[in-house]
């Protein structure tokens, strides 16, 4: 009983806080937005259950509760949510909610940032942090920065469902310590972090060893565990100090590939894998696969997949969409590789809103082992993001030949992420695009337009004969932003008649186009470029997230524009690469 009426207690008082911090970035009266945090305060600090002021009709007895918001109590209690919020949330990004949850980060801090960078979201927060951009306004400084760094790292960890970035440093924490372990025979990341899904709600570790005991004593008592929520003699789960869930779980040499089949799921790829055994007359169970009581399989995965008359399936592919008839065919997908990666095409400097000068993202992208990349700053529009006005960009050229004389082993193209605008018209002339190697054509603003409006933008961008690529193509931002709508199907004839590329965003928040989208773009014979969008050199080595959305997707070399070296680089206007 205790615990649903704090829930009820602390919904409307969550609601009215968001309430005021809407309206204080709004800019609206003073007295209103106090009393919200009036309201909400004496709401949160109530002893009583807030559904007994509603049936006995006292709470105009709570201080600060007058008519209107009397009303508003009783429509959350009744509906769960308050049709105002909802409206006033459409006046503002969605992603201008989300900054409001970075600790340290309040209504005042996000008007400002909001009206004097134009930042809307968290991963534009997070780059113009890095860039230094936000240490120049009125009353911050490097320490706030930081501090906003700071903030979105924890933000991300306490997100429902893990990225992928954050999900795997979590996991290589654990098994770097737990494979110094003489204990320790084998260590994996199981679970949808081993899938590599976008995202991933908890950590699954499982471990080989005749010592189980030992491994639980030391998994339990790392110096990263803030609470072990249950241990018994071969698993435990345990939560971080960054409230993340960490289950291990201990299992002989005998059953490991079994139990790691099992754990890695997914669990609709489980149910189809034990329908095949039954077929079969087999049992399989998280042991291995058995004929009468007889163990057959379950030391390796391989072995378990044999044993079934199936080839090898890729975790990535685990999630049956269709794995289970391409193996038994033996028509499984060579599965693109991050070392198939010849160059990242979409990157930015200090010339637009990077951190990095452009010398600086050459030398990194070097020791990658790439043969080309492209500095793709933004455009004139984006004035906020340093977009480059034409003067710019001819030093800018002028810079890249400079670099290209100076590195010879890797190609630097001149290129741009151009906005397309609202009205669908890119923010270039073709005449200056013409003079670039590549260009990326992005949307960056009108996400809320209608999906007639905002297909037509980006096939109007295809169209455009200096176009190479469309950056990010649904927009989504995890955590801030759902992706636009627009009739896939409609870009996607457009991209292949007029030999556009889609990306793959490797940006742990984007990964978009997501596995499912990407797989239907390769379906209707759409090129797909796998891009990092880095803007630090730190990002450069994100590569490896667009490449799994990728191999979920079911994509070969083949498919992916930047599998290509240098010479055979497919691009437009190839006559203009300095090659
Ligand atoms: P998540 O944690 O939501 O990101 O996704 P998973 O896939 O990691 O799910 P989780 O952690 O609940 O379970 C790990 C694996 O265990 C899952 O991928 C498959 C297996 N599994 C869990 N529950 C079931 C089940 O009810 N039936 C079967 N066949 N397998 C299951
Ligand atoms: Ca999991």
């Amino acid at each position: 009983m205790t615990c649903s009426f704090t829930v009820k207690n602390k919904l409307v008082a969550k609601i009215f806080r968001d309430i005021a911090e809407i309206l204080e970035i709004k800019g609206e009266n003073y007295f209103r937005i106090r009393a919200y945090e009036k309201a909400s305060q004496n709401i949160e600090s109530l002893p009583d259950d807030i559904e007994a002021f509603v049936k006995e009709d006292k709470l105009k007895d709570i201080p600060g509760i007058g008519k209107d918001l009397e009303e508003k109590i009783k429509e959350i209690v009744s509906t769960e949510k308050l049709d105002y919020l909802e409206k006033l949330k459409k006046d503002i990004p969605e992603g201008l909610i989300e900054i409001l949850n970075v600790p340290g980060i309040g209504p005042k801090t996000a008007k400002l940032l909001y009206e004097k960078l134009d930042i809307q979201d968290v991963v534009m927060l997070e780059r113009m942090a890095h860039a230094g951009k936000i240490r120049d306004l009125e009353g911050m400084g490097e320490k706030t920065e930081e501090n906003i760094l700071a903030g979105i790292e924890l933000l991300k960890k306490t997100r429902e469902r893990l990225d992928l970035k954050v999900a795997m440093d979590v996991a290589e924490g654990f098994v770097t310590q737990l494979e110094k372990l003489k204990d320790v025979k084998k260590i994996n990341p199981a679970g949808s972090l081993r899938r590599m899904k976008d995202t991933v709600r908890d950590i699954d570790v499982l471990i080989s060893s005749s010592n189980p005991q030992k491994i639980m004593d030391v998994f339990t008592t790392l110096p990263d565990v803030k609470n072990v929520i249950a241990k018994g003699p071969t698993k435990a789960s345990i939560r971080t100090k960054d409230n993340i869930q960490v289950d291990a779980r201990v299992v002989d040499e005998l059953s490991y590939g079994a139990t790691l089949m099992y754990f890695t799921g997914s669990k609709e790829h489980n149910i189809k894998l034990r329908q095949l055994a039954i077929k079969q007359g087999l049992k399989l169970n998280e042991y291995g696969i058995f004929k009468a009581e007889k163990r057959i399989a379950g030391k390796t995965e391989e072995e378990m997949y044999k044993t079934l008359g199936l080839s090898y399936i890729e975790p990535e592919l685990r999630e049956d969409r269709g794995e289970f008839e391409a193996s038994l065919k033996g028509i499984l997908p060579d599965l693109v590789k991050i070392e198939d990666i010849k160059g990242d095409l979409h990157m930015h400097s200090t010339w637009s809103d990077g951190g990095n000068s452009m010398e600086e993202m050459v030398i990194k992208s070097r020791e990658l082992g790439y043969e080309y990349i492209a500095i793709t700053d933004h455009s004139q529009g984006l004035k906020i993001a340093g977009g480059l006005n034409t003067h710019e960009l001819d030093l800018k050229r002028k810079e890249i030949d400079k670099l290209n004389k100076k590195y010879k082993n890797i190609k630097i193209l001149f290129g741009s992420e151009v906005d397309i605008n609202s009205d669908g018209n890119l923010d270039y002339p073709d005449s200056v695009l013409q003079e670039m190697d590549i260009v990326i054509a992005a949307i960056h603003a009108g996400f809320k337009q209608p999906s007639s409006f905002i297909t037509e933008r980006i096939i109007k961008a295809c169209h455009n004969k200096y176009v190479n690529i469309i950056a990010h193509p649904t927009g989504r931002l995890w955590g801030s932003r759902d992706a636009y709508d627009m009739d896939f199907k409609e870009v996607f004839k457009a991209a292949k008649d007029t030999n556009t590329a889609l990306e793959i965003n490797s940006f742990p928040e984007r990964l978009d186009l997501n596995d499912i989208n990407s797989r239907m773009a390769k379906e209707a014979g759409v090129k797909i470029v796998i891009n990092t969008d880095s803007h630090i050199v730190g990002n450069l080595s994100m590569m490896k997230f667009g490449v799994a959305v990728a191999r979920r997707a079911w994509l070969e070399k083949n498919d992916i524009l930047n599998t290509a070296i240098f010479s055979k680089l497919k691009l437009k206007n190839l006559g203009v690469l300095p090659i």
